[in-house]
């Protein structure tokens, strides 16, 4: 096999599999000697970076996968022991949340749809941490982690969940429901987060304000006919876009290799320039994003940035995610790429904070989400007539029709509408 894996790779270039073909299916390679993307960062950058002073220091980054593109996000960054409290804290976070809203919903707390995203914070974290105010992104249904980053509370995340008033859309939008200031938020509709970035980002060209648009899809999504058009038309008018394809090896119970011809999602742009990164590196994330952000303030045009990651749980709460994988491999890779493991071994090898700062924070995160999840449990409900508010910007009906023709309401606009 390894014979038939190194002619594919020197047919297809050094950093092109990110997994390994091993009895016809795609493996986590753990081994790490093909699959530079998923390697595991080096322990210590001591030997290779420098610290400069105790409060900040200097890391590696493996070098990104490149298409069409003749340089690529830097390999060595910097980063403040204050900005790493703060990664480290909101990746914690972003884990726990996501902990209890499994909890709440085996007990039943919270019903319908439900997608974890551990694993994968480093993505929304890292990505965040370098977008700048007037950037936005469209999210998916995988939405908790990306709601954390975008300022929503841990009460926000859990309360919309059950259902409560509390919850970040008052509990009328659920898991997949959440919005903030330039977070437009999750939806359901596979694939249609990437003509909508596309949409966002033509309007802040057309009103001038600079910002660039991140539309968030995954490896399944990555198939679907309308991401190509939108491919095309951000082309054609230069939109300043970075189309972010959130690869974590799986579509529900479908792995890369039984979904898709074509795994190098940084190229199926064809016409757009794109980049791989490694996802279970959270420096790694940030280089990249400085990167998209040069290349799309400059007016050349739209960008797509696939990310390696994984995901720990199944798709949904209702997919115990180990029928398609076994639970060895998910087990490996939490022991040896998890993304807030490698940061903390490195971080504190590099002596930038200590084992006790990173305890306190563990411990304020438990605190924070333990709150939201008691008063997520007994917060209030909507009254039924709180149904038809706040749907329409501008209400033309004078009435909505309720679940029958006999109880129409009266809708009212309760809040400011944002993201206009
Ligand atoms: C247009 C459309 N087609 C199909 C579905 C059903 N569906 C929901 S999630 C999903 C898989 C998407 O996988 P991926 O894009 O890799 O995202 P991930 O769940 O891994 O974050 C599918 C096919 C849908 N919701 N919308
Ligand atoms: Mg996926």
């Amino acid at each position: 096999m390894s014979v038939l894996f190194r002619s594919l790779q020197s047919k297809m270039g050094q950093n092109v599999f990110h997994c390994i073909l091993r009895r016809g299916k795609y493996k986590v390679n753990n081994s790490n000697e093909n699959t530079p993307l998923l390697q595991t960062p080096p322990k210590s950058d001591q030997t290779q970076g420098e610290r400069s002073a105790s409060t900040e220091a200097e890391f590696s980054v493996k070098p990104c996968d490149l298409h069409r593109l003749d340089k690529g996000p830097a390999e060595k960054v910097k980063i403040s022991s204050e900005e790493v409290l703060k990664l480290y804290r909101e990746m914690q976070a972003i884990r726990r949340l996501e902990i209890a809203s499994s909890t709440l919903y085996k007990e039943r707390m919270i019903v319908g749809f439900c997608h974890l995203y551990s694993g994968q914070e480093a993505v929304c974290v890292g990505m965040k941490s370098m977008m700048r105010p007037q950037d936005s992104i469209v999210g998916s249904y995988r939405i908790h982690g990306w709601a954390y980053s975008f300022g929503v509370s841990a009460l926000g995340v859990l309360a919309e969940q059950t259902g409560r008033h509390s919850g970040i859309s008052r509990g009328k939008g659920g898991s997949m429901h959440m919005y903030e200031k330039n977070f437009f938020g999750g939806s359901g509709i596979v694939g249609a987060q990437v003509p909508l970035a596309a949409g966002v980002a033509f309007a802040n060209k057309y009103k001038g304000n600079d910002g660039i648009c991140y539309g968030i899809y995954g490896d399944g999504a990555a198939n679907n006919g309308q991401v190509f058009e939108a491919f095309n038309m951000s082309a054609l008018w230069s939109l300043p876009v970075c189309f972010v394809c959130e690869n974590n090896l799986y579509s529900m119970g479908t792995s890369v290799n039984r979904s898709t011809a074509s795994p190098d999602y940084y190229k199926r742009g064809d016409f757009v320039p794109g980049l791989r990164v490694d996802g279970m590196d959270i420096l790694a994330v940030r280089a990249a994003t400085k990167f998209v952000t040069e290349y799309c303030t400059s007016g050349k045009g739209p960008l797509l940035m696939e990310i390696v990651t994984y995901r720990y749980s199944g798709h949904s709460m209702s997919d115990p995610g180990t029928t398609y994988r076994s639970r060895e491999e998910v087990a490996d890779v939490r022991k040896s790429r998890d993304p807030i493991l490698i940061f903390k071994q490195r971080v504190l090898e590099a002596k930038l904070v200590t084992e006790d700062q990173l305890k306190a924070l563990d411990k304020d995160v438990k605190e924070e989400v333990d709150e939201a999840i008691r008063k997520s449990k007994t917060d209030s409900f909507l009254p039924d007539e709180e149904l038809a508010n706040d749907v329409y910007v501008k209400n033309l009906e004078p009435e909505i029709r309720g679940n029958t023709p006999f109880d129409n309401y009266k809708p009212r606009t309760t809040v400011t509408p944002i993201n206009l």
